[in-house]
């Protein structure tokens, strides 16, 4: 990732807060056609027409389960992480054929292994390869495409055994079995090389390409995470009613909108996701619709040009987003160097889709309306946190999100 750029403020955007235009969001309690939204037995039609509205005009639609899915253990070992772990690597086939997969590197705490405990787990994609967040020489290296072809050891798109750990300082993963979760990881360029080369690469091999309103990259990313989650629920390991999908940046764009799109994610965590992720469009702070548009034209479907410097046109706004995820848990990070991706507009959602999850009984953001100070977390029903810092996955952010998984899975 060009990190460097990422934490600097692209000339010709708006980073100053008096300069947001005014806005009016739409309101995710008013029905399509105006009537009001005042007891939970409305939400679910109400849900319906906002899933719509962001199948058709900002993701794009995927088509459902494959039915060549299959799954192999392709490795395993009892002895990973200074022999407090299991390893084990999976290898999701796509078709029948076998000619797509994507590979799931699984750690679990031995202990609860042993003792038949199933294992609460986080479920995640990673920007490098499964073999970047570890030096655990075991993990498969990649043979996928990789984005960069100078960083963490990538050569010519490819990695080499330099990528090895290139990535760890974003994966506690000793820490993360220590307090008692699982960690899953997939490389997302197995589910979709992230460049534009219209959707015959990847998954989209498989099917047809793409109308306006079909899947772009976010989505097919998602649609990784489900088939990963069906996975999951076939491993008696893994407690699949305990897994939390989280993901970094444009990974965790896509983690909010997995989890808006599959109610199986039981918490859903997206750290630093920005444009087209948590934060609110219509405030045009940082990075715009038209500028992750026109750099990445493959993220959203084809619709979502329409908005283009024209944010206010969009029959939906993000805070709606988060409000699909009502009544699960849901965690929206930011860190206050990352203007890019507009921390407060990443916390406004959080408090516009409050009133949907105290409808649907639920604390919401605990009635907070005005962004914490930093590197202090908020947890309810819904969290959020601003760190210190830059554009980045650190160990602040992995403590904060496994306190919440305690929190809210009871442990
Ligand atoms: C940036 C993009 C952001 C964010 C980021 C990342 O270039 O403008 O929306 O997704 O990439 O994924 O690291």
């Amino acid at each position: 990732l060009p990190t460097a750029m990422l934490s600097a403020q692209p000339a010709g955007y708006n980073y100053d807060e008096a300069k947001v235009p005014a806005y009016t969001l739409p309101d995710p309690l008013v029905m399509a056609d105006g009537t009001p939204v005042t007891s939970a037995d409305q939400w679910p039609k109400r849900r319906d027409e906002i899933m719509d509205l962001f199948l058709q005009e900002v993701y794009g639609k995927a088509p459902g389960k494959p039915e060549g899915l299959h799954f192999k253990v392709i490795e395993q070992s009892d002895d990973a992480v200074n022999g407090k772990a299991t390893r084990k690597q999976v290898r999701v086939f796509f078709d029948a054929d076998e000619t797509v997969a994507m590979d799931i590197l699984i750690y679990l705490p031995k202990k609860l292994v042993d003792a038949k405990q199933p294992v609460p787990t986080f479920l995640t994609l990673n920007f490098f390869g499964n073999h970047s967040i570890s030096d655990d020489p075991a993990i498969v290296l990649s043979e996928s495409w990789m984005r960069s072809s100078k960083e963490k050891g990538v050569v010519d798109h490819r990695a080499t055994e330099a990528s090895r750990g290139a990535s760890a300082s974003r994966w506690p993963v000793e820490t993360i079995i220590d307090r008692g979760y699982g960690l899953a990881a997939i490389y997302y360029g197995d589910i979709d090389p992230d460049f534009d080369d219209g959707f015959k690469n990847g998954v989209h091999a498989l099917y047809d390409p793409p109308a306006k309103d079909g899947w772009g990259s976010i989505a097919t990313w998602a649609w990784g995470l489900s088939r990963a989650m069906d996975y999951l629920e076939t491993d008696a390991e893994i407690d699949a009613n305990r897994v939390a999908v989280f993901g970094h940046s444009r990974l965790g764009k896509t983690s909010l909108w997995a989890g808006a799109s599959d109610p199986r994610f039981s918490i859903t965590i997206s750290n630093d996701s920005g444009c087209g992720g948590a934060a609110i469009s219509r405030r045009a702070f940082g990075e715009t619709v038209a500028r992750i548009n026109t750099s990445f034209p493959h993220w959203f479907c084809d619709n979502y040009t329409k908005y283009n410097d024209n944010e206010a046109a969009c029959p939906v706004d993000q805070h709606q987003l988060v409000a699909l995820i009502a009544p699960r848990s849901v965690y929206i990070a930011s860190a206050q160097g990352d203007t890019w991706a507009d921390p407060r507009g990443e916390f406004l959602s959080a408090v516009h889709a409050a009133p949907v999850y105290q409808l649907l009984g639920t604390d919401g953001i605990g009635g907070e309306t005005e962004l914490p100070p930093v590197n202090e977390p908020i947890m309810h029903t819904m969290g959020y946190h601003i760190r210190t810092g830059k554009h980045n996955v650190t160990d602040f952010d992995w403590k904060a999100y496994m306190d919440f998984a305690d929190q809210r899975w009871g442990k």
